[in-house]
Order: structure tokens, then C-alpha cells, then sequence
């Protein structure tokens, strides 16, 4: 069994319904949910002119080796109703992996730990509440380490997942 972490979407549709069918969705195919982040609602990045999100984070112990867990969160993804549209644009659900156990990965299909995570405030808050201990595989950067080098604003605490 592996410890991974997963970063959770959404800002189409009913998002907060859209993250908690996702956590079902992988709690009932990919493993077991050991934490769960709270819920926050987040100011789009990368393409700001979009609605805001919500992002939580999780983390699920698999027995499931890497290219099958990203293949349960594609499943759940179209599950929940997404389809394909623009890189970082607005969509139903995103379901990262963000790392799986300490593994190092990066191939044309899939890179762990997730590129983007330590420049992402909307994917470290939530990874405060679940990881406070989190030290990234790759840089051996903490959560707080790398959170000063992001924007934490338009962060809010919604609710718990
Ligand atoms: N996901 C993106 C692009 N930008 N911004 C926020 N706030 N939250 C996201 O989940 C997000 C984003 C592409 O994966
Ligand atoms: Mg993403
Ligand atoms: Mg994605």
C-alpha cells in the first residue's frame, strides 16, 4: 500500500457536490481516504478570468501501482461529467496526483510529484490541513517553506469535505 497525495477541482456546475462524489468515487476504486483537507474557495490561476474554485486535498492509501490510480481519477473525472477543454480553463472536476509515496516519475503520461503543486497556494492550503509534516520528494521543501513563495490571497475556508 502507498500513501499518495491527490489535489481535488472544481468550478462548474455544483462544485462542492462535484469534490465530495469525487473523494466517493475514489474512496470506492482507488483506495482508502486517511485525511481530508477542508474545503476552500480559491481565485482562479493561470486563467484568471474564470470562476472561482473550490480545491480540497486528500490522502489515499492504494494498493494501486501509479498509471492505474491515474487511470481511476480519469474515470472519475468523465464519471462526474468532464470533457476535454482548454488547458487550466473551467471544468467540472480535476483530480491530480500529486505524489505517490516518494516516488519520482516523468514520463509523457505522468510526472510525480505534480510540477505545479509547490507554486500553487490553492493546492498547499488545503495540503496544510492534511500534511502539516509534508517535505516534497523532489526539492525536500516544506509546505510552509513553499507557501511563502506563493500568492495565498482570495484563499477561504468553505466548509469541510
Ligand atoms: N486548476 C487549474 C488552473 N487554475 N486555479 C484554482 N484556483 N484552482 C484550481 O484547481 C485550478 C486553477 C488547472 O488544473
Ligand atoms: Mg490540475
Ligand atoms: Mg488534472
Amino acid at each position: 500500500m502507498t500513501l499518495c497525495a491527490l489535489s481535488l477541482g472544481s468550478n462548474m456546475g455544483n462544485r462542492l457536490e462535484n469534490i465530495r462524489r469525487a473523494a466517493d468515487l475514489l474512496e470506492n476504486r482507488a483506495g482508502k481516504i486517511t485525511a481530508r483537507s477542508e474545503v476552500y474557495e480559491t481565485a482562479p490561476w493561470g486563467v484568471i478570468s474564470q470562476p472561482r474554485f473550490l480545491n480540497a486535498c486528500l490522502l489515499l492509501e492504494t494498493g494501486l501501482p501509479p498509471y492505474d490510480l491515474l487511470a481511476e481519477t480519469q474515470a472519475a473525472e468523465s464519471e462526474i461529467g468532464r470533457v476535454a477543454r482548454e488547458r487550466w480553463g473551467p471544468r467540472e472536476i480535476d483530480i491530480d496526483i500529486l505524489t505517490y509515496g516518494d516516488i519520482l516519475l516523468n514520463d509523457e503520461r505522468l510526472v510525480i510529484p505534480h510540477p505545479l503543486m509547490g507554486r500553487r497556494a490553492f493546492v498547499l492550503v488545503p495540503m496544510l490541513d492534511i500534511a502539516r509534516d509534508f517535505v516534497h520528494p523532489s526539492c525536500g521543501t516544506s509546505i510552509d517553506e513553499l507557501l511563502a513563495g506563493t500568492d495565498r490571497e482570495g484563499i477561504v475556508r468553505i466548509v469541510s469535505l
